[in-house]
């Protein structure tokens, strides 16, 4: 089955950095850039496609297929469909939980209604849609330690709500039309591009700011423990979740996760490999998210259904991110 659905598969990225051409001049959607390289390896330059509204960097632009996309230009969506023969939406457009609540008009419109324009693409099409969820789509009235599949959610954050949203979406249309609705709740996801508007963003800009100015500024306490993932995980947990055979999943909605730790395990595990180097706490409004958040994540429900296992602990993350972000400031 794997082979036929590889024969096919022909997966459209939607990634829409918006909100960074407006915040941060560059570096984001990484999440988007490593999986199309990630699934070009397994299935094919030519056969996954990644969009966005801005230009792309010549590397983004060399390593394969991208092409314009405006997750809100419903017509010009169904056009690429159509063009390019789509059978699979990815759909990682949104703002993140710190960023969200700087522009929540902006934020409604990308993460809802692009959900609304993907998700009703996806039925008119038959096509199979992976959309990803986070920790953020639970809130102070969760259970935290640990946080079940299955258990109250009531985010306090536009991202959190949109987010329970697309969860809900995208359940229904599974048993309302039979959608081939998919969607993983990741926890903080670090990889060694630059942070953009997320609350688990320290444990990326620590290792750059460590690396390039021997000092970092948490704007968490020390103690907030939030669980993580590095992006060689959740590339993997997506990968074999997209493959897994539909009679293997009980639920369109899976928790995963790798570890879970706090700013400061993390910069206690750090000096191990650089022993030179300062950290102090200024926690600011995005401590007050960070403690409506799970601590501890269960994915239990993964790990039984399709075999989830992480294979990154936090020693083998501090190692991988020094080695990574040095690439990258080098
Ligand atoms: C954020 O911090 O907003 C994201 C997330 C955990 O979904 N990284």
């Amino acid at each position: 089955a794997i082979a036929r659905f590889v024969a096919r598969f022909v997966a459209i990225l939607l990634l829409d950095l918006r909100p960074i051409t407006f915040k941060i001049a560059r570096g984001l959607g990484q999440l988007g850039v490593e999986c199309a390289k990630y699934l070009r390896g397994k299935y094919g330059r030519e056969n996954v496609i990644l969009s966005d509204i801005i230009k792309p960097t010549t590397e983004v632009f060399n390593d394969g297929p991208y092409i314009f996309a405006d997750i809100l230009d419903f017509k010009g969506l169904q056009k690429i469909v159509v063009d390019h023969r789509v059978d699979w939406l990815i759909h990682f457009s949104a703002l993140l939980s710190a960023i969200g609540e700087q522009n929540v008009p902006l934020a409604v419109r990308v993460n809802i209604e692009g959900m609304h324009n993907v998700i009703e693409l996806a039925k008119q099409y038959r096509l199979r849609i992976f959309v990803p969820s986070t920790i953020g789509a639970f809130g102070p009235d969760s259970p935290r330690n640990p946080t079940p599949n299955i258990t109250v959610q009531r985010p306090r954050t536009i991202y959190g709500v949109s987010k329970v949203h697309a969860e809900l979406l995208g359940e229904y249309y599974y048993y309302k039309f039979g959608l081939d609705f998919r969607c993983l709740r990741f926890p903080g996801v670090i990889s060694s591009d630059p942070p953009g508007g997320g609350t688990t963003d320290y444990a990326i800009a620590i290792f750059h700011d460590v690396l390039r100015k021997g000092r970092y500024e948490c704007y968490l306490r020390p103690d907030t423990r939030l669980p993580m993932m590095h992006v060689k995980d959740a590339l993997r947990a997506l990968s074999n979740f997209l493959e897994a055979p539909n009679k293997m999943l009980h639920r369109r909605v899976y928790n995963v996760t790798s570890m879970s730790f706090t700013p400061e395990e993390l910069a206690d595990h750090m000096f191990k490999y650089i022993p030179d180097f300062s950290i102090s706490y200024k926690p600011d409004s995005r401590q007050d998210i960070a403690d409506s958040w799970p601590q501890v994540f269960d994915d239990s429900e993964a790990r039984r259904d399709w075999n989830w296992k992480p294979e990154v602990d936090l020693d083998n993350l501090v190692k991988l991110m020094l080695k990574e972000v040095k690439e990258k400031i080098n």
